[in-house]
């Protein structure tokens, strides 16, 4: 039997992808019986019933699974923002950083159309790469940071998510002119572009790597999360944890919060830290609505 990637799902057929060829393959009947679900990104076992068909025999177990998009054996989230066109909000960067951590997906920040303003490409830069999340700086439009962002795609499965505008696709198109996704300019009007990108699809890249472009979005719940738990997707938070006063410190109000010292200090971002009471306050919302 052979083994392949399903890139696509359309009309009934799974488009497995294998060597460098695609076949359109059905599902044997005992796991459509069973009401087993495939998603794109799922390595399966096939057998060829044709130079371009064949049908699914098995599904090896998932490494991961995101929910938005639908998509199975995700390695990496590559969050794309707008220096400008639109203008990044750092609060949904922060967000979205929980949910790729939370989803047990590695998150890249990349900070696209930098030929807009290279500063506000270096202020978010100055914040997120201390926190410790790797960053890339970006343009579609003049090439800039391509080759880097082409070196971390090399391998396995990345997502592009971002605020619809922000360049997701132009910038897969600038990496792979082949694929021609469409794009939209921004409407002046309403600040941000219209959704232009659909149904979720696989696609190879010749230098290697499977991506998958998604619709962008402009705003987005976290993941169900106990308030305890929040502090740990702040990577720059865990060397101070060990040393609040209080275990079980939120370090919103409590004294003696090693958290709130290095923020004082100067050794965590203030923006960061207000973000976090931000989304600490919506996780209690959350989780009295939960138990209401
Ligand atoms: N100046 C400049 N414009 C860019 C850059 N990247 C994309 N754009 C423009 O920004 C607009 C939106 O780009 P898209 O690639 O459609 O954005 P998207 O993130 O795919 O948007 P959705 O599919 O709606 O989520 C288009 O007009 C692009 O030409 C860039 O690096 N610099
Ligand atoms: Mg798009
Ligand atoms: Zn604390």
């Amino acid at each position: 039997m052979r083994a392949g990637v399903v890139i696509k799902a359309s009309g009934g057929f799974y488009y497995v992808r294998s060597e460098a060829a695609v076949y359109a393959c059905v599902l044997r009947g005992r796991l459509r019986r069973q009401g087993q679900q495939v998603l794109v990104g799922d390595e399966v076992e096939y057998t060829a019933t044709g130079a371009q068909s064949g049908v699914i025999e098995n599904l090896r177990p998932r490494r991961s699974r995101l929910v938005r998009p639908p998509v199975a054996n995700v390695d990496r989230a590559i969050l794309v923002f707008a220096v400008r066109d639109p203008y990044p909000n750092p609060l949904l960067i922060d967000r979205l950083l929980i949910q790729a951590g939370a989803a047990g997906v590695i998150p890249v920040l990349c900070m696209n159309k930098a030929d807009l303003g290279a500063e506000k490409a270096a202020g978010l830069t100055s914040v997120y790469r201390p926190a410790g999340y790797a960053v890339l700086v970006t343009s579609a439009k003049t090439g800039a940071g391509l080759d880097a962002l082409r070196e971390v795609l090399r391998t396995g499965v990345s997502v592009f998510a971002g605020p619809s505008g922000a360049g997701k696709s132009s910038l897969l198109n600038a990496l792979e002119p082949g694929l021609s996704l469409k794009t939209q300019a921004v409407s002046a009007k309403i600040g941000r572009g219209r959704h232009t990108t659909r149904h979720v699809e696989l696609l190879p890249l010749s230098g290697g790597g499977l991506v998958v472009d998604t619709p962008g979005f402009s705003s987005l719940a976290l993941p169900p999360l106990e308030r305890t738990e929040l502090a740990r997707f702040f990577p720059e938070f865990q060397a101070y944890l060990p040393d609040c006063r209080f275990t079980g410190c939120l370090h919103d109000q409590e004294p003696g919060c090693a958290v709130k010292q290095a923020v004082a200090a100067g050794k965590i971002s203030r923006l960061r830290y207000e973000n976090y009471l931000k989304l600490l306050h919506e996780v209690i919302e959350q989780e009295k609505r939960k138990y209401d």
